[in-house]
């Protein structure tokens, strides 16, 4: 059984979602973060970097919240959620897939720790917080494009696991300025996915309440 190591609505929620909507059997495993558990010893044995998520299959660790996604794509093809391999919608597959971990989600976490760069400097801080909300926001906007224009998912009317990583990064970002539900085409799928059970369970099994992103 898969056994996936989490905080609520921490990087592990994408592949949480894509448990659920693959129907697999796991366990979650509560990562304290609130008291630094993802420093502790033990799990730094799982996960060096100490970051949330890991998922554990029989032999294999694995950490990296997009690596754990295509894992379990891969190990469940029937159930569709990434084209076939070497199909072109797969490489388009990974290029969202990709841009939502590198490019996104690096963005998010510096507008949500800008401290991490700039540490007691606050006039800095700011200026780090503020151009990161900037970049983040840009880069909605090119999925926002790419949705108006090949939606109304990442894949078209074709659910794939990059729609749920989206939903993962929206949640993270509904503080900013102009929030992601903010553009219609990104809400439209924020709409379609949170709708899904899957979703809903992966997020009340993380104790998450009301309204996801
Ligand atoms: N690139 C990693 C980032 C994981 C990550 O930064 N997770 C956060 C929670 S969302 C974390 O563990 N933070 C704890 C820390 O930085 O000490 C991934 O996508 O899995």
């Amino acid at each position: 059984m898969y056994q996936l190591h989490y905080f609520p609505s921490n990087a592990n929620a994408a592949p949480h979602m894509v448990l659920e909507e693959l129907g697999q059997a796991y366990e979650l495993v509560l990562v304290d973060r609130a008291n630094n558990a993802q420093k502790s010893e033990e799990y730094l044995a799982i996960n060096p970097n100490g970051r949330i998520p890991t998922l554990v299959d029989g032999g294999l660790v694995l950490s990296e919240a997009a690596a754990i996604v295509l894992h379990l794509v891969d190990q469940h093809p029937e159930a569709n959620l990434a084209p076939r391999i070497g199909a072109p919608e797969r490489a388009k597959f990974y290029q969202w897939l990709i841009f939502l971990t590198n490019s996104l989600q690096e963005e998010l976490m510096i507008w949500q720790y800008p401290d991490r760069l700039t540490g007691t400097e606050a006039a800095a801080t700011e200026i780090v917080r503020d151009g990161a909300e900037r970049r983040a926001g840009a880069y909605l906007d090119v999925i926002e494009q790419h949705l108006e224009t090949n939606g109304p998912l990442f894949l078209g009317d074709k659910l794939s696991a990059a729609d749920f990583y989206l939903v993962m990064l929206a949640r993270w970002a509904r503080p900013m300025s102009n929030p992601p539900r903010s553009r219609p085409h990104i809400a439209r799928l924020l709409d379609m996915v949170t709708a899904l059970p899957a979703v809903r369970r992966a997020y009340e099994h993380e104790g998450v309440t009301g309204e996801i992103c």
